[in-house]
């Protein structure tokens, strides 16, 4: 009966928000369950991955785009998708590719001179501390057109493309070693380093493998290319890497197929690839040891320079004792070493083993220089059975290996059977399987590559999704299944489809390790993380012509650009510096002109450019693509583009009626009253700003310093306004004064925020109760009456507990039971006033006193409210 008393009695009193938070509790679970067709497991599963509004994930996922060119980053275990990277692909939304800045970022992935605008995101990299996470930075690589990308994990924004200088493709890239020194990228198909023309008949002498060590920075997150080197590797076509750490640090392994060096011919009737790359019964893991050959790169004779890139030739990394070759079941695919670094782990794809090669007995023979043989370059063999810990069959087309936290226990995809399966490593049996739908590439445990795995989760990566959801035509979305790894059997949670490329491979972090920021300091340039030379703060917009190029400083925030004109003659020049002036949290500012292919995104703190050539005649509007505020549509103003060798003729004047001197003066009088007004309104906020010692908090004093450069700019205006009342132009001094205004409500706006922020900041503490009340109170939709410091439809609440005789009590009872009090003459009083009656809200005991103590604490600091 309760919830239908209350909906009336709600819509009586027209407040509605708390009464459907009941209604929707007072549903029954079995009736929706059973509308639903829901199972109890379902709604278990259900349970384990729902996240209530506001709640936050415990791990982030960055997942490759696959053919998008992009990163997709998304929350586990709600499988929110939280975010796009634009990486190797222009982002018209995040105006990357679409400003000058971002473009030159973009364009930093030039091959050759050619413009490249796609890529095949592959492998994303976190970068890594002890091989452990450490949240900074987030490398990946694109397959198609050999290169790595850098994105900074303080703004989850690209910063750098380094396209590699001799492969034509890779595919065992990115993978950070454990400190971040290098990052490991592996070519895939053999190719000429140069970039000359080779006939495929001299394949074997002329094309190369090859693993490139790139240098990282990991302070200021860049690839240090003149640090950098590649170790030439025969033409077997390298695949997937992976760096040793603990025991194998300083080493490297990647694995290939075809090294039977096939190179097809199905036009000239020979067998295609596939048959002709897979004829072996084994193909090698390459066994390498970066950290001895970024020694030997450090001696000019050691290298070779081609594209101005250093090489190491395979005959001085075996001279060196750094490069060997293992057999390995053929067409391997994943090799993953163990979180201690003792073991690699290689699947069979076209064998229903997986190998566990213990790296101990890798380096034995390396020791002791006990090798079955050299291959057709000379490179040493080690020999496969003494390499190997054991092989387990653990079904068809094993692929991709992560670990969890118990010794032992890792997590492999079988692409063919279409499951993962979970095994130990260490006695090589494989303890369960679960299906998933339909076949998996690879698999992402929560930080399950690194040396500290995290288990609780695995998601599959499936490729193909076929009937798991709506049909969008015969293109189908790719689908993400999250699968609970802590009970004994694994669980499918739940399915995501993800509607782009060919998500690749996925590397998840704790949601703590991370710790972007909300906002750049005033004038950043984000691709560089420097201060923009266009960088311009309120009052420095300003248009500068030198001959035919036209420089624009200009500024936006809620809710208008500055300037509102631009005129410029055809074929001009125009670099337009645009600087974000807001520092409140998510006020992003897009901006744009009409036909000119342009676009930006400017956070808060961002100033970027667009640099393009008028060269076409008109009236452009632009305007601010975020719907950032209520005056989002009025942030705007046009771009005009004057042909110079035309003559315009102004068109006819309308007759407009006039005003009389008199209404004119009356304006006027309106205007300058409203100003003044509203300059009394701006110097008690100031008056509370001072008495508050506002200096003391830099937060607070920047505010501040933002809001005096509007005022400051006021004594100006009002001379111009005088001026014009001098000289009788009464119309002119209107707008004068409307400035003003304009100018004081800018400063007003800032200064309330500075007042609101100082009071958050010295207000006293809030015990954990008044903390729970303020927001039961916000929650239980009291503030939809009361506001706080402000009569709004109902009384101001502050002080009122001591308002009334034992105060508190009387406050208790009211909530509790308002029905009841309807008659006191107080209470009635107040309905008559503000004719609405109080509601029940239903709280319980314990939310009225919480909501007590938040009174309590409104009435401490009442005279900040
Ligand atoms: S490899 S699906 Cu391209 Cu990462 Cu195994
Ligand atoms: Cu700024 Cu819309």
């Amino acid at each position: 009966m309760k919830p239908v008393i209350s909906k009336i009695s709600s819509l009586l009193l027209g407040t509605t928000i708390a009464t459907t938070a009941l209604l929707a509790a007072d549903v029954e679970l079995s009736k929706v369950m059973k509308d639903r067709g829901l199972s109890e497991i379902d709604v278990i599963r259900a349970a384990k991955t729902y996240n209530p509004s506001g709640v936050k994930d415990e791990f982030v996922v960055f997942s490759s785009g696959g053919q998008s060119g992009q990163v997709i980053v998304y929350g586990v275990p709600s499988m929110r998708i939280l975010k796009y990277i634009g990486v190797f692909t222009p982002e018209p939304w995040q105006g990357y590719g679409y400003d000058k800045d971002s473009l030159e970022v973009l364009r930093q992935g030039n091959i050759r001179g050619k413009e490249i605008n796609w890529g095949d995101t592959h492998h994303p990299a976190l970068s890594e501390k002890d091989g452990k996470y450490d949240g900074k930075w987030l490398a990946i690589n694109d397959k198609a057109n050999p290169r790595i990308a850098i994105i900074d994990l303080e703004d989850f924004e690209t910063k750098q493309i380094v396209p590699n200088p001799v492969f034509k493709s890779n595919h065992g890239g990115a993978f950070f070693t454990p400190n971040s020194e290098y990052i490991i990228e592996a070519s895939q198909y053999g190719a000429p380093y140069d970039n000359n023309y080779h006939p495929i008949e001299d394949y074997k002498e002329t094309y190369r493998g090859g693993v490139t060590m790139w240098k990282f920075d990991d302070k200021i997150g860049r690839i240090m290319p003149k640090d950098s080197f590649t170790i030439e590797m025969p033409p077997y076509n390298q695949d997937l890497s992976d760096a040793g750490k603990g025991e194998s640090y300083g080493w490297g392994f990647t694995n290939s197929f075809n090294t039977e060096m096939y190179t097809g011919g199905i036009e000239v009737g020979m067998p295609p690839n596939e048959a002709g790359m897979s004829r072996n019964d084994t193909d090698f893991l390459h066994v390498y040891n970066w950290q001895k050959l970024a020694e030997v790169a450090k001696d000019p004779k050691n290298v070779k320079i081609i594209n101005d890139h250093k090489i190491i030739p395979m005959d001085i990394a075996v001279k060196n004792e750094a490069l060997f070759l293992i057999p390995e079941p053929k067409s391997p695919h994943g090799v993953d070493v163990s979180p201690d670094g003792k073991y690699l782990i290689v699947c069979g794809k076209l064998d229903t083993h997986a190998s566990v090669y213990d790296f101990k007995k890798i380096k034995e023979q390396i020791d002791k220089k006990e090798y079955i043989g050299k291959d057709p370059y000379g490179i040493p063999i080690l020999d496969m059975k003494k390499s190997l810990h054991g092989q387990a069959e653990l079904g068809l087309g094993p692929l991709h290996t992560q670990f969890s936290p118990v010794d032992g226990e890792v997590y492999t995809s079988l692409y063919v059977d279409s499951q993962v399966v979970k095994w130990n490593y260490k006695n090589l049996k494989v303890l369960d399987k679960v299906n998933v739908h339909y076949n998996i590439g690879h698999l992402a445990g929560m930080e399950g590559k690194s040396a500290d795995p995290q288990g609780k989760y695995i998601i599959a990566l499936n490729k193909l999704s076929i009937d798991r959801f709506q049909n969008v035509g015969p293109l189908h979305p790719q689908n993400h299944q999250l699968i609970d790894i802590s009970g004994k059997s694994m669980d499918l949670l739940v399915d995501m489809p993800l509607p782009l490329g060919e998500p690749h491979q996925a590397v998840s972090i704790r949601a703590s390790k991370l710790h972007p920021k909300v906002r750049y300091d005033m004038g950043t340039n984000t691709k560089t993380g420097e201060q923009h030379i266009g960088k311009t703060l309120a009052g420095q917009e300003r248009i500068e012509r030198n001959g035919n190029h036209v420089t624009i400083y200009s500024t936006l925030v809620r809710s208008h650009i500055n300037p509102e004109r631009i005129t410029v003659n055809k074929g001009d020049k125009v670099t337009l510096y645009m600087t974000n002036l807001e520092r409140a949290q998510d006020e992003t500012h897009g901006f744009t002109i009409n036909d000119y292919n342009l676009h930006t995104s400017l956070e808060p703190g961002e100033t970027s450019t667009f640099e393009f050539t008028a060269d076409l005649e008109g009236v452009f509007p632009y305007y601010c693509t975020e719907f950032c505020s209520a005056l989002h549509l009025e942030m705007m103003g046009y771009l005009m583009v004057k042909d110079p060798n035309k003559k315009y003729e102004s068109a006819q004047k309308l007759k407009m009626q006039t005003m009389s001197p008199e209404q004119l003066k009356a304006e006027y009088d309106k205007t300058v009253s409203v100003n003044t007004a509203t300059d009394a309104v701006i110097q008690s906020v100031v008056k509370f700003l001072k008495d508050n010692k506002f200096g003391d908090h830099k937060a607070v004093a920047d505010l501040v310093t933002d809001a005096l450069d509007q005022y400051g700019k006021i004594p100006a205006q009002k001379k111009l306004s005088d001026e014009a009342v001098k000289a009788g132009d009464m119309e002119k001094a209107i707008l004068y004064e409307n400035m003003i205004w304009q100018l004081m409500v800018k400063t007003a706006d800032v200064g309330i925020r500075a007042k609101d922020t100082l009071v958050k900041l010295i207000a006293t503490k809030q015990s954990a109760e008044a903390a729970r009340g303020e927001k039961t109170f916000a929650e239980g939709g009291c503030n939809g009456c009361h506001v706080i410091g402000k009569v709004s439809s109902g009384p101001d609440l502050t002080g009122v507990l001591q308002r009334h005789e034992n105060g508190e009590k009387w406050v208790t009872n009211f909530i509790l039971d308002p029905e009841k009090m309807y008659t006191d003459p107080y209470v009635k009083g107040m309905i008559d006033f503000f004719n609405l009656k109080m509601p029940n809200q239903h709280m319980s005991e314990k939310e009225t006193k919480d909501i007590i103590e938040y009174l309590k604490w409104v009435e401490e600091n009442a005279n900040l409210f």
